[in-house]
């Protein structure tokens, strides 16, 4: 593995490359370029400058997170086929620059959901948060405006003003799209883009639904082990791979994080790592907020999971997820340095320990 973080451009993170470049293991950097709409052809003059910038800080980009599919795909519109020729051209362009990961969803409408993004903890850290009666009581309307306000003056990630002020429209577009048609739109997408993968090895990995249900009527459909497996079969390329994300498929707390990582052997090219801490589980009450990585802080076994990706010899980039807020830090919740950074440690901690000790067997 490769430990990694991920870093939203110099014009958008608090966060620095020289920070980053500090932070002990940390080798590479997850990123993609922000002034992009989905749907927009990448160039490879503005993929090779951000891959410059990076290497002249002493890291290496060691993947895209996300190269986003836009709306149409999803929707499998009769303009689709003219997006997915740009994808594919901008995976010619991260080819040729010797990029060889890419993550992206595909989430109708909203990327990842939460209700609060600053839960203060007992300790006075401040975390994203999910609770269920607060999602029932908000207007899917009202949601981005309060993900906004809430955001520390940063754009979050799924989040883009420009996507959110089209809600209503995108709401209409997904209406008649069930599961089942999105399934066979992503299918249709992963076919049409695995030749060019296939030429210039690029490694494609799905991020999971967060959370791992549908929300406000909008279907989802990678959120279990039989669905991802699924997806795996239907597009049997080991190009069309997953980024496994802890702390989304942990959501559902019937999902075996350290099963379904064995069983998705050889196509997992990606992993996110962080861990969740359920103050309720019953379905009116679900209530979770994002515990820092430690395996005592949350509901996950950290180890357990580290340890069914190194012996399922997983070899790709990892990074830390979402951390807490910690020692008045302002940045993009989430992504702010230090508990992403302790995140880290303690991922290596965790793996040098099992390598070592299946080594000395
Ligand atoms: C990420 C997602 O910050 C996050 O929650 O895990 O936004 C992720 O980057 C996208 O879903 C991947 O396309
Ligand atoms: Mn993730």
């Amino acid at each position: 593995m490769e430990m990694t973080m991920r870093w939203y451009g110099s014009r958008y993170d608090t966060v620095t490359l020289q920070q980053i470049r500090q932070v002990p293991g940390v080798t590479g950097v997850i990123s993609t370029l922000y002034d992009t709409t989905p749907g927009e052809v990448w160039t490879r003059e503005a993929i090779h400058a951000l891959k410059e910038e990076v290497e002249a800080a002493g890291l290496r980009l060691s993947g895209i997170e996300s190269v986003n599919v836009c709306d149409s795909i999803k929707v499998g519109d009769a303009d689709r086929d003219k997006y997915i020729a740009n994808y594919i051209e901008t995976l010619a362009n991260l080819g040729k620059e010797d990029i060889h990961l890419v993550c992206y969803n595909f989430m109708p409408v909203f990327d990842w959901t939460r209700t609060e993004l600053a839960r203060v903890r007992a300790d006075g850290s401040t975390v994203l948060a999910y609770n269920q009666k607060a999602i029932d009581a908000i207007d899917a309307n009202d949601l981005a405006a309060s993900m906004d306000k809430m955001s520390n003056g940063t754009v979050l990630p799924g989040w883009e003003p420009e996507r959110m002020a089209k809600v209503q429209e995108l709401f209409e577009m997904y209406k008649d799209v069930d599961g089942e048609k999105l399934f066979q739109n992503l299918v249709y997408f992963l076919k049409a883009i695995m030749p060019v993968c296939n030429e210039y090895d690029i490694k494609m990995a799905i991020h999971p639904d967060d959370p791992a249900w549908s929300v406000f009527g909008l279907t989802r459909i990678i959120n279990s082990e039989k669905n991802i497996l699924r997806l795996m079969e239907a597009v049997d390329d080991v190009h069309n791979g997953v980024t496994f994300c802890s702390g989304s498929y942990g959501t559902n707390l019937e999902n075996d994080l350290p099963h379904m990582i064995r069983v998705l052997k050889g196509r997992i090219h990606f992993a996110h790592v962080r861990n969740l801490h359920f103050n309720d589980t019953s379905r009116e009450n679900y209530d979770f907020e994002e515990a820092c990585h430690i395996s005592k802080d949350g509901n996950f076994d950290m180890y357990e999971i580290v340890k069914a990706l190194y012996e399922t010899g997983f070899d790709g980039p990892i990074r830390p997820d979402h951390g807490r807020m910690i020692w008045g830090e302002k940045a993009m919740p989430g992504y702010g340095l230090y508990d992403r950074a302790l995140g880290a440690t303690y991922i290596q901690g965790l793996w040098e320990a099992i390598e070592k000790n299946a080594q000395r067997g």
